[in-house]
């Protein structure tokens, strides 16, 4: 079976990334984060990742924590987030379903000594069936905080697998193994089939999962909430974007302030809730 191609993330041409995107649905993108982010990502995140309890469910895994909203916990962590060379593939990937998109998830996926491998699947599924084959909703990213082997449970992956039909069954013996170094981020599409490995080493194997979603879709994880306005406002404009503080498709996502103001138009694009007003779009005074 062939392997997930390599690219360097501080070289990588956006439209090259695409194509193999398009063809294999997955690749692996290397040195996107330095050790010193990793070591300031973990310790920022410690208290929170030390204080979440294993699922109690045999889909996520009953060897694994996950944690979320990491736009609101880790500033270094933001820093993957906005990375311009993920970004620069998404807005040619995902931009070809919507004007913009935004954060679906953000979550540290630990798997624990003895995790079993994890069941295939497609992260698409969180929309059920009901988008049509043609549109790829998502771009994920795998953002590898400690080494990812066969060993310790890497994301195994089915390349080519976006475009098999859906009811097609997967064998286990059909993946591989998204093997890459600390600071190595897999890329992947919405549609590809995949799962988390088996953990057979002695140590946790650490993941940070960002992935973004088209903007008129509903995301998974509600960043109104984990990211609310008064650490929002804090952020840098594309960062508020991508959590969701902006309009996108024309009107999707528009605010009307809680305290309405004789005379004025109520509905204003979100960034008002920020105390800003947005870049390119037209809007009423607040
Ligand atoms: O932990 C992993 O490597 C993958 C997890 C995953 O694909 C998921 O839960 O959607």
């Amino acid at each position: 079976m062939a392997d997930l191609i390599h690219f360097d993330a501080r070289r990588g041409e956006p439209g090259q990334l695409v194509e193999v995107l398009d063809r294999d649905a997955a690749l692996i993108l290397d040195h996107a984060l330095s050790g010193a982010q990793i070591d300031a990502i973990l310790s920022e995140l410690e208290p929170f990742i030390a204080g979440t309890r294993p699922f109690d469910d045999d889909f996520v895994g009953r060897h694994t924590t996950r944690t979320g909203g990491l736009v609101a916990r880790s500033k270094t962590a933001r820093e993957a987030v906005v990375h311009p060379g993920v970004l620069a593939v998404a807005d040619v990937f995902l931009g070809r379903a919507s004007s913009n998109y935004q954060i679906n998830l953000t979550q540290i996926m630990r798997l624990l000594p003895g995790q079993p491998a994890q069941a295939l699947h497609r992260d698409r599924s969180l929309w059920s069936r009901h988008l049509p084959a043609s549109v790829e909703p998502m771009l994920n990213g795998m953002w590898a905080l400690t080494t990812f082997s066969d060993e310790n449970g890497a994301t195994r992956v089915i390349p080519g697998s976006h475009r098999w039909d859906w009811d097609r069954p997967a064998s286990p013996a059909e993946t591989i193994p998204a093997e890459m170094e600390r600071g190595s981020l897999l890329l992947y599409t919405g549609s590809v089939l995949h799962g988390g490995g088996h953990n057979r080493s002695s140590a946790p194997r650490i993941g940070m999962n960002i992935t973004y979603v088209l903007a008129w879709l509903r995301q998974e994880e509600n960043q109104y909430l984990c990211c609310p306005p008064e650490i929002a406002r804090t952020l840098e404009p594309r960062l508020q974007a991508l959590l969701g503080y902006t309009v996108g498709n024309g009107s999707l996502g528009y605010y009307s302030p809680p305290s309405p103001s004789a005379g004025a138009i109520d509905t204003i694009p979100p960034e008002a809730a920020l105390g800003r007003r947005a870049e390119g779009i037209e809007q009423q005074p607040f």
